[in-house]
């Protein structure tokens, strides 16, 4: 039997807009009933203007999809280091929020990772069964840091084994294996809004040489004081997404990594409107990270979901895995949140994040991480994971 009162998943992928390989067709064919996506096309720092959100709603709807969840409207670099017209950059992004309440949007992704978004080494990583996968070596990270971009004070922050290990990993790549791993850290992956040369990295890098951890994450909560008034009034939910990797990159803090971080986060600016985009991922390259207690106890404030896992090793290298594989117990985060949805009488959305590049896909141009048939994949058996568990519990 099939209980109609069962709160279910609200299944989506992420879409890029009109020049995604991967069209709104394919992803309803998947079995989504919506997309999560944003005005790329808009510069980082100016106003999402009701017209143009508008126009990309009417075109997700024409396709039978919803658009209920932004990610991501980008957190300005100003704000985060609270430097020059950071103000301004504030009021636009309330101005966006309000606009996207108005037209029927109702969570907003943002991150506050300092210069970099996620960050990977290699984007084509092949898997025992020839499908390819997102991956961190951190011997190839630590070379690009210490012997590419040479930053000042890298070697401080690596053992003496790891930088030997770096120093023989960087003498036995060719030039073209230098230049592929240097674009794959700093010329953007997808969704990110940024991409650099060595050079203006260096500079944006240099922006934060003031600001500690303590710093970034008050100048977060200032944002948060700002914006989630503003949110909480118009009905939207602000969902930041973690740190990925979780942990300090090149000398940079990072603030949201851990259970603690978002718990500082809450506290601070206690409002619903506050709130989290739990990723799996990203968290669970962390071992101390709980994530079914982390699903358990945050779940009030847990807006929108991001699941996939990541298989690490004891060098501190990851690659993302099948969904359902890796170190993340997917069955016992999705108990803990198919619980929760009861509690809390509402769906979540959530989306299967990343996914491997396989089948047709390998002979396509596809966004790195954002091919169709891997996500596919990983949404399906997310799907039947959670109708077996929520039958299970609740008919
Ligand atoms: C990435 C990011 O790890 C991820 O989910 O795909 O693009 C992420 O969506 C953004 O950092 C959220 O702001
Ligand atoms: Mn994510």
């Amino acid at each position: 039997m099939r209980s109609e009162n069962v709160f279910a998943l609200q299944q989506t992928m992420r879409w890029y807009g009109p020049a995604d390989p991967v069209s709104l067709q394919d992803i309803r064919q998947a079995g989504c009933t919506g997309v999560v996506t944003a005005l790329h096309h808009i510069p980082n720092g100016q106003v999402w203007i009701a017209d143009e959100i508008m126009k990309r709603k009417k075109e997700v709807e024409a396709a039978g999809l919803a658009w209920d969840v932004v990610e991501s409207i980008p957190v300005h670099e100003k704000i985060k280091t609270q430097s020059g017209e950071y103000l301004q950059y504030i009021e636009n992004y309330k101005q966006s929020v309000r606009n996207l309440a108005a037209c029927g949007v109702s969570i907003v992704t943002y991150n506050f990772m300092p210069v970099l978004d996620w960050t990977r080494t290699d984007l084509a990583y092949t898997v025992e069964d020839g499908s390819k996968a997102l991956r961190f070596d951190r011997a190839e990270f630590i070379a690009f840091d210490v012997f590419m971009l040479q930053r000042g004070k890298a070697r401080a922050d690596y053992s003496d084994n790891e930088l030997k290990r770096a120093e023989e990993r960087f003498r036995s790549m060719s030039d073209k294996e230098k230049l592929q791993l240097q674009r794959n850290i700093i010329a953007g992956l997808p969704g990110s809004e940024e991409s650099f040369t060595l050079e203006n990295f260096a500079a944006a890098l240099d922006a934060y040489r003031d600001i500690d951890a303590a710093k970034l994450k008050s100048n977060l909560i200032f944002f948060l004081q700002q914006v989630v008034p503003v949110a909480e009034s118009c009905g939207i939910k602000m969902a930041i997404h973690p740190d990925d990797p979780p942990y300090p990159i090149l000398g940079l803090p990072r603030v949201v990594s851990t259970e603690a971080d978002v718990n500082d986060l809450f506290r601070a600016v206690p409002s619903a409107s506050n709130g989290l985009c739990f990723c799996t991922g990203s968290f669970g390259v962390r071992a101390d990270n709980d994530l079914p207690g982390m699903a358990r106890r945050l779940a009030d404030r847990i807006h929108f979901l991001h699941l996939r896992s990541t298989q690490r090793d004891e060098a501190g290298n990851f690659y993302e895995a099948n969904h359902l594989e890796g170190d993340v117990d997917m069955y016992a985060v999705m108990k803990e949140i198919v619980t929760a949805m009861q509690q809390r009488k509402l769906s979540l959305p959530m989306r299967p994040d990343h996914g491997h590049q396989m089948l047709d896909d390998l002979n396509k141009k596809t966004n790195p991480g954002y091919s169709a048939i891997g996500r596919l994949r990983g949404l399906a058996e997310l799907r039947g994971l959670e109708m077996g568990i929520a039958r299970n519990l609740y008919s």
